[in-house]
């Protein structure tokens, strides 16, 4: 029997800008009321909710290049990165529900603002690290993994609105689990890295328990660093995840991606998750979003302790007849 983490400090960000399809910055009011925050306190779990942040609508934000919607998207992450430097301070487990994924970079940085280095392990089925130079969609939901790693700070120019973040994570402390949709210049830029990843194809060949044990002990090889987890909803097959943006078939079973949240859960040191992508206007039945959304509660509850084999809370007592 594993303790619950004891608080979780949720942070709503219903950010949209950094791809260009609505309706993703409804994912944080269709995952509360899908009862997070009564599902995580039913594990014994303290909650404190941040409420929702809001972004100004950005008059001129014309793109520079391909980027699209830079000055939203620095100005939105700015604003996240202080709420989840709050969170933390306050001493509770970070919970970001999103919006789409560029919001992992206010996220992670604000994270390790309060905590100092991390690991950070990606579930997607996309390695969201292409550069500013290379993306081909301009869409910064395919980014932020570029703009927060140490070794890649030469390769991403100055952007509007970003001059607060400065990179905060090394190659070596992130782990990818999921990838079976990576652009070119994305998998130059992983292996001249040399970053530690596990494609589906490792997924099918090692088991998912081996992926998380090789993922574990490769992480904590370099010291044991608080642990940010960022959770691409679209890493899970579309069969079960399929209100997601940019669906990609062959993806993790609901049971491989409870799996890796029970895992990270029980190292003790997870200290911050993003949930992202959850699109309601997404998927073609109610029942899609409804599965999609159920999914994405059960991943977090897995992260605050939630076993499969059940749970109590330590101060049960059986009725007395
Ligand atoms: C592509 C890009 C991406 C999510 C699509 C796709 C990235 N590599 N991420 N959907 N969640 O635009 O850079
Ligand atoms: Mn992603
Ligand atoms: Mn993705
Ligand atoms: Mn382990």
């Amino acid at each position: 029997q594993h303790p619950p983490a004891r608080s979780a400090g949720i942070v709503g960000a219903p950010f949209s800008k950094g791809q260009s399809r609505g309706g993703v910055e409804d994912g944080p009011e269709r995952i509360r009321a899908a009862g997070l925050q009564r599902r995580l306190q039913q594990l014994g779990c303290a909650v404190k909710d941040y409420g929702n942040l809001t972004f100004e609508d950005m008059s001129r934000d014309e793109p520079m290049g391909l980027l699209k919607s830079v000055r939203a998207v620095g100005a939105a992450n700015q604003k996240l990165s202080q709420a989840v430097q709050a969170a933390k301070e306050d001493g509770h487990t970070a919970v970001v529900l999103g919006g789409d994924h560029s919001l992992a970079i206010g996220s992670i940085h604000g994270h390790s603002a309060a905590v100092g280095e991390l690991s950070v392990v990606w579930v997607d089925a996309h390695a969201d690290i292409n550069t500013p130079l290379t993306t081909y969609t301009g869409n910064i939901h395919g980014q932020p993994v570029s703009y927060l790693l140490h070794e890649l700070r030469s390769k991403v120019p100055v952007l509007l609105n970003f001059s607060w973040l400065k990179p905060c994570v090394s190659a070596a402390d992130v782990v990818f689990i999921g990838l079976r949709d990576v652009d070119p210049a994305e998998h130059y830029i992983l292996k001249m890295l040399g970053v530690k990843t596990f494609s589906m194809s490792e997924v099918d060949q090692l088991g998912v328990a081996r992926v998380m044990e090789e993922t574990c002990d490769y992480l904590s090889a370099r010291g044991k660093k608080p642990i940010h987890l960022s959770y691409d909803i679209d890493a899970i097959d579309p069969s079960v995840a399929p209100a997601t943006g940019t669906p990609v078939v062959g993806g993790l079973t609901y049971r491989e991606g409870v799996y890796i949240t029970e895992h990270l859960c029980q190292t003790g040191l997870l200290s911050a998750v993003d949930l992202v992508e959850v699109n309601p206007l997404r998927g073609q039945t109610e029942e899609d979003v409804r599965s999609t959304v159920s999914t994405a509660i059960d991943l977090l509850l897995g992260c605050f302790g939630r076993v499969r084999e059940g749970n109590h809370l330590p101060d049960y007592r059986l009725p007395e007849p």
